[in-house]
């Protein structure tokens, strides 16, 4: 009896010390689960805002430049700016925002998009259906163009000038010839997209800004479906802002092809930022 007992007693024991173990070894899992669901989300998602892009640097910017198109090439930044009487086209040092080279456009020209194709910069200009060509090392005019809309964006592919004129419309332009080659409209759930601003050709896609939106379009080349939206709603909030600065929309798109950075900056922002877009974000 006693032996049953005692056998019964350390039955009991036995099975609470496996019942109290399990327990400890569940609660230890659980708790791992947790830190490494934990750890992998902040792995995943540190510092990139809406799971969309993370703020490398901010650099100074001009804050009287009404910029229209931006390029990187050479660790220099190129700098087209509009408005009549006041448009430019620059090169400008990124650590400081000091202008190291500038040509003023006429003042009945209203200066709009830049790119840089094979030692060359193409630049737009607004209603005056002009566009200039010059050498990128000495500024120096080579030649203009002409076109029959509005110039307001431009970059290219390699093989094309892609123009944008404000509406949903892309202009693909032979850089030789300058005569245009083909059109791609722009939309997303099957509505066009107008305004379609700066443009920068990223590794097959069109990065564009919209005009008086806060959003860039990420646009497929060939279809023109804009496949995603990088929202950059809050940058602002990163900077101090003098409140008695006039701020525009945001505009300029530049891409460092080698650390595989964007620069965005806007009309008389005071900084360029510098930022990298999550691997995943651009379909
Ligand atoms: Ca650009």
């Amino acid at each position: 009896m006693l032996k049953f007992r005692k056998k019964s007693f350390l039955l009991k024991n036995n099975f609470f010390n496996l019942n109290y173990k399990s327990l400890l070894l569940l609660i230890n899992l659980f708790l791992l689960l947790i830190f490494s669901a934990q750890n992998c989300l902040n792995n995943e998602n540190s510092g990139f805002s809406e799971n969309q892009y993370r703020i490398i640097d901010i650099f100074p910017h001009d804050n009287t430049a009404f910029t229209q198109g931006l390029v990187w090439k050479g660790n220099y930044f190129y700098e087209s700016t509009g408005l009549y009487g006041r448009s430019s086209l620059r090169k400008v040092e990124i650590q400081t925002g000091n202008v190291l080279q500038k040509y003023d456009l006429p003042n009945d020209y209203f200066g709009e998009g830049i790119t840089i194709f094979k030692d060359s910069i193409y630049q737009l200009t607004w209603k005056e259906q002009t566009g200039f060509i010059y050498d990128q090392e000495t500024f120096q005019l080579i030649d203009t163009f002409s076109y029959s809309y509005e110039g307001w964006g431009i970059t290219h592919d390699g093989k094309h000038l892609i123009i944008s004129d404000g509406s949903p419309v892309l202009h693909f332009v032979d850089p030789c010839t300058m005569e245009e080659v083909k059109q791609v409209t722009v939309y997303f759930q099957k509505t066009p997209v107008r305004f379609i601003n700066e443009l920068e050709y990223i590794k097959g896609k069109i990065f564009a800004n919209i005009w008086q939106t806060k959003q860039i379009a990420i646009i497929n080349t060939d279809s023109g479906e804009v496949t995603n939206w990088l929202d950059l709603g809050g940058i602002l909030d990163n900077i101090e802002i003098n409140s008695s600065q006039d701020i525009d929309v945001l505009n300029g798109i530049a891409y460092d092809e080698d650390k595989g950075y964007l620069f965005v900056t806007g009309k008389f922002w005071p900084n360029i930022f510098q930022i990298k877009i999550m691997d995943n974000f651009v379909q």
